[in-house]
């Protein structure tokens, strides 16, 4: 991207706000100096009454016209909010007028040729950040609530929209400042000396961040499942039962299920909201060795899935003994988060357990039985159980979901762990000083106050268009 194209342009803009298709409104939102104006060239209120006399936060009823023809376009409902407590700080003027895919589109043309720009992708919220209303990571916090998968999800989402991580941020931002000027302090007047004392105290200040930011990097494991999903993969030799569970599980019979082993012979990927969260459960083809080529490429194929996913779900079927290819498949897996499903219980026994349990090591053991819905929620139980192992925090806590913020958190960690060796080693002040600077500039890239500006077009790029 040019440069040209991230400089904040003081133009109006426009978009449709509301997602394409049939719907009962649709929103087409202005934003910018010109917003009253170019309502007042295509709009005609009940009454005629004048657009000067608009009152800021209020509702006119009227009709869009277009202004070459004077014929009436649509019926609508206009608002208007006068800068600066708007959602871009700018006028805004937002025309509700019937769905669909054809009025909004119009009626954004006719607003266009009366003086508006289109707005790029995310363009009213990167307003709202340049003009300061809010900052970066609350910009980004916008596009995962639009985007959130579960109740969940956009309860984090508001949580750092409404600036729960900045605000923690904030904290950790006066710390370090805080430091800066003890140590500026302390070599402005030498003669004063550097004490034993300011060495101590330095160190101490670093540790307690060093372990504020850790907490916040363990929460991003968590935070990044509720907010991408959790992969989770179920795998197992042919004929085990695994297409009836992810069956069981989205409630529906979306695989196909048959006493045949290899009834499965390619990747099905399905969406599942599991206690709140967002699962996505790959069913696989069996493992085993085949000289079928299809069924082997679905196996190559399983094994492929199997390496990205967070998550392993393993079956072996209770009712067959324990063979060659469920140890294969427990070797896959060794490195691996896996639960461990038996399946079949409602059939005589003749697996071998205490194999299993060996094989199983320290991952748990469910019994199932998908045909009598045993098992099922004991298995849900352990996800939730899972994806909230290590969570340091109750939820009002601050839980880092983005990987942007993860890696700068884990950066400004080191600058501070640098510090710490510095400190530790004597080194003088204004060398240690260096490496606090460089953790508060992490943390400033985090809020937006020490961005690049190619990082933050990346970011508004993302958007759709309209927010
Ligand atoms: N008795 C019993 N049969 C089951 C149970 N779960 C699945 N089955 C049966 O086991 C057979 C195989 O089930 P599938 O779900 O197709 O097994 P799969 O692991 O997907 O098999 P492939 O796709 O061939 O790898 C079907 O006839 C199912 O009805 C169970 O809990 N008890
Ligand atoms: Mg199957």
């Amino acid at each position: 991207m040019k440069d040209d194209d991230f400089m904040y342009s003081d133009d109006t803009i426009a978009a449709i706000s509301t997602a394409p298709g049939e719907g009962g409104i649709g929103i087409v939102r202005i934003s910018g100096d010109k917003a009253l104006e170019i309502l007042g060239k295509i709009f005609v209120s009940y009454k005629n009454k004048k657009i000067e006399d608009f009152k800021t936060y209020t509702l006119r009823y009227g009709h869009i016209i277009n202004p070459d023809t004077k014929s009436v376009v649509d019926e609508v409902l206009v608002s208007y909010m006068k800068s600066p407590h708007t959602y871009t700080r700018e006028d805004v003027v937002e025309i509700n007028c019937h769905g669909g895919n054809v009025m909004v589109k119009r009626i954004l043309e006719i607003v266009i040729a009366s003086g508006a720009r289109l707005a790029q992708p995310g363009e009213f919220t990167k307003r709202a950040f340049l003009n300061g209303r809010i900052d970066l990571s609350q910009a980004e916090a916008v596009i995962d609530i639009i985007r959130a998968k579960t109740k969940e999800s956009s309860n984090i989402a508001v949580g750092q929209l409404e600036g729960s991580l900045s605000k923690k941020l904030g904290i950790i931002r006066d710390e370090l400042l805080g430091m800066m000027s003890h140590i500026e302090a302390s070599i402005d007047f030498p003669e004063e000396g550097v004490d034993d004392v300011s060495y101590t105290e330095l160190e101490e200040s670093c540790t307690k961040i060093i372990s504020e930011i850790e907490e916040m990097i363990r929460s991003s494991e968590t935070g990044k499942i509720l907010r991408e999903g959790l992969n989770t993969v179920i795998v197992g030799k042919p004929n085990v039962g695994k297409s009836s569970l992810l069956n069981a599980l989205l409630e529906e019979n979306r695989a196909i299920v048959t006493d045949v082993p290899g009834t499965t012979r390619d990747i099905i990927e399905e969406y599942l909201n599991i206690k709140g969260i967002p699962v996505n459960i790959i069913d696989t083809a069996g493992i085993r060795e085949t000289d079928d080529k299809v069924e082997r490429i679905g196996v190559e194929r399983t094994k492929k899935y199997y390496d990205s996913a967070d998550l392993a779900i393993l079956m072996l079927d209770f009712s067959q003994p324990f063979t060659h290819e469920d140890e294969m498949i427990f070797e896959l897996s060794k490195s691996k988060k896996s639960i461990i499903l038996v399946n079949k219980i409602d059939l005589a026994q003749r697996i071998d357990m205490e194999k299993v349990k060996k094989y199983a090591g320290s991952n748990e053991i469910i019994d199932v039985s998908i045909k009598n819905g045993i098992g099922l929620d004991k298995l849900k139980d352990k996800i939730y159980e899972l994806v909230y192992r290590g969570e340091v925090s109750g939820k009002s806590e601050v839980m880092v979901t983005n990987i942007r913020h993860k890696d700068l958190l884990k950066k400004a960690k080191a600058s501070l762990v640098s510090a710490v060796d510095g400190i530790k080693s004597k080194l003088p002040l204004d060398i240690v000083s260096i490496d606090i600077g460089d953790c508060l500039e992490h943390i400033g890239e985090i809020t937006g106050e020490t961005v690049r500006e190619d990082v933050i077009d990346r970011i508004f790029r993302e958007f759709c268009i309209g927010k």
